[in-house]
């Protein structure tokens, strides 16, 4: 089985491929734009995105939104994620930080699955902290100066690890348990 990933991001693939290789569902990465609402939700800027590409045609795809929510900047950059991250990226951010002493901050993904049919839309959360400076180069986006434990950032993770706790880790969990289904169903 095969599904269409419409992302920019080819970390998001790399994370999905990873995740789904043991149920035997290739992941292709298609760079097919829709509009990306303005609203406080995730779910809606997912929900919106699927009808749009379903009227056009498209099946058998993923989408994601994600973002990172930080308390102390009351949810900042939150929906706003892409462009906090190419306007003041993580640099502007731990300036935003700076004598911030309550650190707390929570990845959130919503993933949204077009299957056989059928809609799907799950979101997961990690919470962590905001470190003080940024650590690591793997990873993506705000993954240097997000930490989930408070000592080591994302940056500094193998993806594997980073899948066991992470948002888009947790929503594929969700999304797993309900794909299993489909993956059964074609075998039979
Ligand atoms: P698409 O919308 O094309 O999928 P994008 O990278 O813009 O790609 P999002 O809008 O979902 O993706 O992401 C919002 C921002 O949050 C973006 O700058 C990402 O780099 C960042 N982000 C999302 N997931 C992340 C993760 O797991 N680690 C670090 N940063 C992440």
């Amino acid at each position: 089985m095969k599904l269409k990933v419409l992302t920019s991001n080819p970390g998001k693939v790399r994370e999905y491929q990873k995740a789904f290789d043991d149920m035997g569902i290739e992941m292709e990465h298609h760079h097919i734009p829709y509009d990306e609402i303005q609203t406080s939700e995730l779910e809606e800027v997912v929900e919106k995105g699927m009808a749009e590409l379903r009227a056009k045609g498209l099946r058998d795809f993923i989408i994601d939104d994600s973002g990172l929510f930080i308390d102390a900047l009351k949810g900042f950059p939150g929906v706003y994620s892409a462009y906090g991250q190419k306007t003041i990226g993580n640099q502007g951010i731990l300036t935003l930080m700076k004598d911030i002493k309550d650190r707390g901050a929570e990845f959130r993904c919503c993933i949204g699955c077009d299957i056989d049919g059928e809609t799907i839309v799950v979101t997961g959360r990690c919470r962590g902290t905001i470190l003080h400076e940024e650590r690591g180069d793997g990873g993506f986006g705000y993954d240097p100066i997000f930490s989930p434990d408070g000592k080591r950032s994302f940056s500094e993770i193998s993806v594997e690890e980073k899948n066991t706790m992470s948002h888009r880790g947790n929503a594929v969990k969700l999304l797993r348990e309900q794909l299993s289904k489909h993956v059964s169903e074609q075998k039979h």
